[in-house]
């Protein structure tokens, strides 16, 4: 261990982090509708059995996990297992999953999560973070009734649920309130709460594992499943560890826990410990070397960061034959990028914001996976069909036109959401004026016999294009009629820490009933994340990032129009005799240059 921050924990740090992960997901969305199959060994199919011939489950619930079925496995051999299995098939739109209902039911849920932490990071649909630390401080000095920790489980305890809280609470008992393991179960009771309630909101049940940090929070939550909970004590890391297979671990999944598996010949995450940080650092580099050697010891210093919707809204599509021609390559970039506009469309209408980056994936035959990415200036389908139409051509079309590979995946992708900004800012107003200039220049993929070369067809559909345009924001504006252009702050918000009343002096140390009322305790507003500035690169809270732009452009206009008024000003010829009055001294000039600054552009406006 190392000294200063043993087991996780580092002292001027101290956190607590919750990882919540529904169980079986898609199942119980399932069941939710169809409450006849809840308790039924249940597996939901990809495609009915008339699609693509056959089809795998993507979930299964716990009671067919029970009997041995497994995701990935085909319908014919779970139904070889047991005939009592019971399948659903994911909905379909467009020959496509169509993930709608999924994704409402994970916003209820996230709902619930975000009211109740202090920071919340949504990690996928079924997944969040939460850090509980200052939810967890309010708690300090209240008692703790082991009632309240039904269904938690201690990582690297033994016996059942029972005897295992009976041995932690006999020990926790001991423990002062300054302790580490005594804050934990304030948290396991906090976090039981919050699962309670997601149950009687949803329906749903879920899992969670509560540690110092999003690394052991998410090793100890996959412990006991489904509808329980693991706290991970820091000194009962090694002993978690020596049960857990290292690739496990967070980002030790992929090409790094292939590699490190080869060159380190271990298998437990127990096993890590035992390579020093230089061997680490010779073997994989400072950064990830230095990494590896802190996860061995149950330490990770990455933040829970607050993001309560989604990075990214990504459509895509697997061609198991690869895309054959150029129609059909037209055809589902036109899909993806309605089902994506779609997608946008709700965006802006319930969070408010808008995605401004671009990115298109692919998977080909030779050129393995690539992808390329843009800024994003209009979220309409047409610009989402020009965009992912310039990624293609950028990655596939040769001098000749033809295209040098074959696509098997293609997935579209909008990102770095950022709020809408206001209808009246300078920088929407400037953008549309942009995005009027791109229409109906938008080719198709390739041209093509047969093809038009231009969407004017396409134009004449209904899309949702008007959506964008007759939504109304109401983020509010930011200030802009200012002479003196200053860039708007970027600091965040602090709030006021919660009132010491809140926190209960009496019953120190003592498992006595803990009520409801003390349990549901404070919910506080989040601090804002931050983005990076497409333009500077500064790091600015994305609650800002419009006004920020606003900021930008002004400062563009301001510079453009006072090289108008100078170039003005030089081509009116010297030569010319200007009667004395008009000339105006230099003193006079300047003001003129600041009189039209961009204070008095807005004014115009
Ligand atoms: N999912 C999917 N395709 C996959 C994996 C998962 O469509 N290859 C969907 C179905 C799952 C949901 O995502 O219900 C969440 O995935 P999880 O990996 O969290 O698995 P479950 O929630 O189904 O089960 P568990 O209780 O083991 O977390």
């Amino acid at each position: 261990m190392a000294g200063a921050e043993k087991g996780g924990i580092n002292p001027d740090e101290e956190r607590i982090v919750a990882l919540i992960d529904m169980d079986c997901f898609y199942c119980q969305v399932f069941c939710r509708k169809q409450p006849e199959l809840k308790g039924k060994p249940l597996a939901v199919l990809q495609y009915s059995d008339a699609i693509d011939g056959g089809s795998s489950a993507i979930a299964v619930s716990y009671e067919a996990r029970k009997l041995g079925i497994k995701r990935g496995m085909r319908k014919k051999d779970m139904l070889a297992i047991s005939p009592d299995v019971k399948t659903v098939v994911m909905p379909h739109h467009r020959k496509k999953a169509d993930l709608t209902m999924f994704r409402a039911a994970s916003c209820e849920v996230m709902a619930i999560l975000a009211k109740h932490a202090t920071v919340f990071e949504r990690a996928s649909i079924d997944e969040a973070f939460i850090d509980i630390t200052a939810n967890v401080k309010r708690m300090i000095g209240l008692p703790i009734n082991k009632s309240k920790l039904h269904k938690t489980f201690v990582a690297g305890y033994e016996g059942s649920q029972e005897d295992q809280i009976s041995k932690w609470s006999d020990h926790v008992s001991g423990c002062d309130h300054h302790s580490y393991d005594y804050k934990i179960t304030l948290a396991a009771v906090y976090v039981n709460m919050i699962r309670d309630q997601i149950l009687s909101e949803t329906q749903f049940t879920c899992s969670a594992g509560i540690g110092a940090n999003k690394i052991v929070a998410k090793l100890a939550a996959g412990t006991h499943k489904p509808d329980s909970q693991t706290m991970i004590p820091p000194d009962n890391i090694p002993a978690l560890y020596q049960t857990i297979n290292f690739t496990k671990i967070r980002n030790f999944g992929g090409k790094l826990g292939t590699a490190m598996q080869q060159e380190l010949g271990i298998q437990w995450a127990s096993e890590l410990v035992n390579f020093t940080l230089s061997d680490l650092v010779t073997k994989y580099g400072d950064k990830t070397g230095q990494w590896i050697f802190n996860i061995a010891r149950g330490i990770d210093h990455e933040p829970v960061k607050h993001r309560a919707l989604v990075k990214q809204s990504a459509c895509s599509k697997n061609f198991p034959q690869g895309i054959k021609s150029v129609d059909e390559l037209n055809k589902w970039v036109l899909d993806l990028a309605e089902e994506l506009e779609e997608r946008l469309a709700f965006e802006l209408a319930d969070n408010k914001r808008v995605a401004t980056q671009f990115t298109t994936h692919m998977r080909l035959g030779e050129g393995g996976s690539t992808s390329t990415q843009m800024p994003l200036v209009k979220c309409d389908l047409d610009h989402l069909v020009a965009s992912a139409n310039k990624c293609i051509n950028k990655k596939l079309a040769s001098r000749d036109g033809s295209y040098n590979d074959v696509i098997f995946m293609l997935s579209i992708c909008a990102g770095k959401f950022v709020p809408a900004p206001d209808k009246n800012s300078i920088y929407t107003m400037l953008r549309d004026k942009e995005s009027s200039k791109s229409n109906n220049k938008i080719s198709i993929v390739k041209k093509d016999p047969g093809f038009a070369d231009d969407v004017s067809e396409r134009d004449k559909r209904p899309t949702l294009s008007g959506f964008f345009e007759k939504l109304k924001c109401d983020i509010p504006s930011s200030s802009r009629a200012t002479s003196e252009l200053s860039e708007p702050s970027t600091a965040s918000t602090v709030y006021p820490e919660k009132s010491e009343e809140c926190v209960k002096e009496n019953n120190r140390n003592s498992w006595n009933s803990l009520s409801e009322e003390d349990t549901k305790l404070m919910l506080q507003p989040v601090e804002g994340s931050k983005t990076r500035c497409p333009v500077c690169n500064k790091p600015v809270l994305e609650t800002k990032l419009a006004e920020h732009l606003d900021f930008h452009t002004a400062l563009t206009l301001q510079r453009k129009i006072e090289s108008e008024l100078r170039s003005q000003d030089s081509t009116s010829s010297p030569k010319r005799k200007v009667p004395q009055s008009r000339k105006g001294s230099k003193k006079q000039k300047i003001s003129a240059v600041q009189s039209k600054n961009i204070a008095s552009f807005f004014k115009k406006i």
